[in-house]
C-alpha cells in the first residue's frame, strides 16, 4: 500500500540559472505533493563530494563537483504519497538523452553532465539526505 513519504528534491545550477525553478516546482506541485521546506543556497565543495561520494572514481567527478558549486540551486523537502518513486518518475532518466518526453529531464534538459534537477534514489537516502542539506 503507497504511503505516505518524504524525499529530498534539489533543483541543480543550470536550472535556476536559466529561470526554471518556477516551472519545476509547478510540475511537483501539480503532481499532487507537497513542498514542506525550501530553501535556495550556495552549496560548498565537502557537500557536495559527500553527497556524490558514491562517483568519487568517475572521470567526471571533478567537473561534476564544479558543476553543482557554480551557482545556487533550491533543496527542497517533497512529500506524498510515494514520493519517493513519483518523483524520479516526474524527473526522468539520469541522462536527458533517454529522459521521456513530458518529464522535466526530458523537457529542460540537454546534458547528463547538467542535468536540471536530483531527487533521492531511495526511502532510506531520502532521509540521510534530508539529514545532510536540513540537518
Ligand atoms: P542525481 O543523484 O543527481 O539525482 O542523479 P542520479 O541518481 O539519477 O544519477 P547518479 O548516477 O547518482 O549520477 C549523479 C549525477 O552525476 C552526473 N553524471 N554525469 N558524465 C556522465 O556520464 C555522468 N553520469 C552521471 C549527473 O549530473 C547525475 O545526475
Amino acid at each position: 500500500m503507497p504511503a505516505i513519504e518524504q524525499t529530498f528534491i534539489m533543483i541543480k545550477p543550470d536550472a535556476v540559472r536559466d529561470r526554471k525553478t518556477g516551472q519545476i516546482i509547478d510540475r511537483i506541485e501539480r503532481s499532487g505533493l507537497t513542498i514542506e521546506k525550501m530553501e535556495k543556497c550556495v552549496l560548498d565543495e565537502e557537500t557536495v563530494k559527500v553527497h556524490y561520494a558514491h562517483l568519487a572514481d568517475k572521470p567526471f567527478f571533478p567537473s561534476l563537483v564544479a558543476f553543482m558549486t557554480s551557482g545556487p540551486v533550491v533543496k527542497m523537502v517533497v512529500s506524498g504519497l510515494s514520493a519517493v518513486s513519483k518523483m524520479r518518475t516526474l524527473m526522468g532518466a539520469t541522462n536527458p538523452l533517454d529522459a521521456a518526453p513530458g518529464t522535466i529531464r526530458g523537457d529542460f534538459a540537454v546534458d547528463v553532465n547538467a542535468n536540471v534537477i536530483h531527487g533521492s534514489d531511495s526511502l532510506e537516502n531520502a532521509a540521510i539526505e534530508i539529514e545532510r542539506f536540513f540537518g
